[in-house]
């Protein structure tokens, strides 16, 4: 284990940029992205606190003026991405940054648990404590964004309007989506394909589909009311509200420890009850026995199993009975003798593909918050198994983007796939193997 973590240090320091962000994987993604981030602070802060610090500082640099963080910050001008900088047009908000060219759209708002994880880590507390206090409230700010801008019906769960800012990107539940549209042909060169084998990502169609919600947003200067109005994509996910929920919770915790914020931590409490109680009577299915995404634009529920579906674990939404209905479909579903846990979709849906991107393999992201969520409801023996079945895809494969589920895989010797030295993969598994004990 010794050699991994030196391995995964390597990897994560490779991809440690002059401009003092990481890129997720070289030539594939460029940039710096934000719930990526996130993760790799928490990787750097095992060894290199001063990286880990650098990386949400510049992340938290690009906020616009309304406290919205962009999912992508360009902040090179590398051409092996598409679609960049002047696809996305980040200067048609008013709010957007002066300093940095990003994306109008976002991710999954991990930086409140992300910081008290920083916390949990260092071993010098007065001076996390500086650097927390210093930042703080820029994630506060990001926070009342998304409660006072995304949350449609004042329930306290929050929208996304892209498949890209659930960061589970061409999850087969936005087939559902695509039906309802019918893009132009876009004409563009793809450059994913160029870097990973296409059997592995996402189809031309459904990059139109992408590209033709940005084109909604930008015809509306991404104006949320307008893009609430317009896009055809509108969803309520539940990793996404229990990735805020989670940061409401460490904000709230944090701003405790560092004193004097009675006004934030009221209304950080306020919401949080909102988006929990919303995510139970929205979103669980009794049917299914999981948190399910709720379209908001055609008012139903899409009924299909995905790893996001066990990720309110993470949160304190699930009751005893719920949280063990929970990890019963998991297993059941997602869990046989054969299979490395948790497919990013159902293995037993004919929609399941174990080898494109978010169709199925193992994320170590979505493992390393199961991991701590199934621990977190007493399921220890589980969640050991998702962090040893983490441990060894990589050991097996490498830092790879992805992972394929099944133990023997009949296809090929290969079990990782798309990008290489894949930044949180390898940020992930040093906190799996250093802090995971906690
Ligand atoms: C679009 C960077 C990102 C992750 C996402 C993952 C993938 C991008 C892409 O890579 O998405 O944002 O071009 O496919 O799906 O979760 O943040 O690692």
């Amino acid at each position: 284990m010794e050699k991994l973590l030196d391995r995964a240090k390597e990897v994560l320091n490779n991809n440690f940029q002059q401009g003092g962000f990481t890129i997720p994987s070289k030539g594939l993604y460029p940039f710096q992205w934000k719930w990526d981030s996130g993760f790799i602070a928490l990787g750097f802060a095992h060894y290199d606190m001063p990286k880990a610090k650098t990386e949400i500082e510049t992340i938290l640099d690009a906020q616009w003026d309304n406290g919205f963080i962009p999912h992508i910050v360009f902040h090179t001008e590398s051409d092996s991405y598409f679609p960049g900088a002047d696809f996305h047009q980040s200067h048609l908000h008013p709010k957007s940054s002066k300093r940095y060219r990003s994306t109008g759209m976002t991710q999954p708002p991990v930086f409140g648990f992300v910081l008290e994880k920083l916390y949990q880590i260092a071993e010098d507390k007065e001076d996390i404590l500086r650097f927390i206090k210093d930042q703080i409230d820029n994630v506060y700010d990001n926070h009342v964004y998304f409660y006072e801008h995304r949350d449609l019906h004042e329930d306290g769960l929050v929208y996304i309007y892209h498949n890209w800012e659930s960061g589970t990107d061409n999850s087969p539940l936005w087939d559902d989506i695509w039906e309802t549209m019918n893009p132009p042909e876009y004409h563009f060169e793809r450059r994913d394909t160029t870097h990973v084998d296409p059997a592995q990502r996402p189809s031309k169609r459904e990059y139109d589909h992408y590209l033709y919600i940005i084109d909604i947003a930008k015809k509306h200067g991404y104006d949320d009311a307008m893009i609430a109005k317009h896009s055809p994509f509108l969803l309520i996910d539940p990793l996404f509200n229990t990735a805020l929920s989670k940061s409401n919770e460490s904000l709230i915790a944090l701003y405790a420890i560092l004193g004097g914020n009675d006004e934030k931590i009221a209304y950080l409490q306020e919401k949080n009850k909102k988006t929990l109680s919303g995510m139970n009577q929205k979103l669980f299915d009794d049917k299914l026995g999981v948190y399910l995404h709720y379209d908001l634009r055609n008012e139903r529920k899409l009924p299909y199993i995905c790893s996001s579906s066990f990720s309110p674990l993470f949160s304190a939404a699930p009751n005893e009975e719920r949280a063990n209905k929970l990890v019963e479909v998991m297993i059941e579903k997602f869990g046989g003798d054969d299979k490395y846990l948790c497919a990013s979709f159902d293995p037993t849906h004919e929609r399941f593909n174990p080898r494109k991107y978010w169709r199925g393999p193992v994320w170590i992201n979505l493992n390393w918050m199961l991991y701590y969520g199934l621990k977190r409801h007493g399921f220890e023996t589980i969640a050991n198994r998702v962090k040893n079945d983490s441990l060894q895809l990589i050991e097996k494969n490498g830092f790879h983007e992805y992972f394929d589920c099944r133990i023997e895989n009949p296809d090929s010797e290969k079990g990782g796939y798309g990008g290489d030295n894949f930044s949180w993969s390898a940020a992930l598994l040093i906190d799996l193997l250093l802090n995971g004990e906690q």
